[in-house]
C-alpha cells in the first residue's frame, strides 16, 4: 500500500507571518483514495470423463487461447489436478464459470469449473 503526504499550508500569499514553515501541516494518508478492484483466478479440474478434446474446445471457445495454449493448460489440469485458466473480474469470472458449466452439462461431461479471489 502506498502512503502519499499532503502538505498544506495555512497562510495566504500575503500573510504578514515570515516563518511560513511554522504554519505547515503534514497530513498522511495511510490508505489509496480508491481500492482497484479485486481480480478473480478462474480454475478447471481435472475428472476422468470429460474428454481432453472437449477440455481443449472449451479453452479455445470461451478463454481465447490458441490450439497450443489450450493443449498445455489442459494438460497441466490433466496432470496436476487443477489449473488458472485466466484472471478476470469478479463479474467477468462469473460469466465464464457459468458459460463452462452450462457448456459441460449441455454435452453430459462432469467437467468442474470454480472461481477463486486472487
Ligand atoms: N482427465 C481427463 C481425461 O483423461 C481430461 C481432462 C482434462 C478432464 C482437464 C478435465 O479439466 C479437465 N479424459
Amino acid at each position: 500500500m502506498t502512503e502519499d503526504t499532503i502538505r498544506m499550508t495555512a497562510n495566504a500569499p500575503d500573510d504578514p507571518d515570515a516563518d511560513a514553515d511554522a504554519d505547515v501541516a503534514l497530513l498522511t494518508r495511510t490508505k489509496p483514495k480508491v481500492d482497484k478492484p479485486p481480480l478473480y483466478k478462474v480454475l478447471l479440474i481435472n475428472d476422468d470423463y470429460t474428454p481432453m478434446e472437449f477440455v481443449v474446445h472449451v479453452l479455445e471457445r470461451f478463454f481465447r487461447l490458441t490450439h497450443a495454449q489450450a493443449v498445455e493448460i489442459m494438460l497441466i489440469v490433466h496432470r496436476k489436478g487443477v489449473a488458472v485458466v485466466g484472471v478476470f473480474s469478479h463479474e467477468i469470472a462469473e460469466a465464464k464459470v457459468a458459460q463452462v458449466m452450462d457448456f459441460a452439462r449441455r454435452h453430459q461431461h462432469p467437467l468442474q469449473c470454480t472461481l477463486e479471489k486472487e
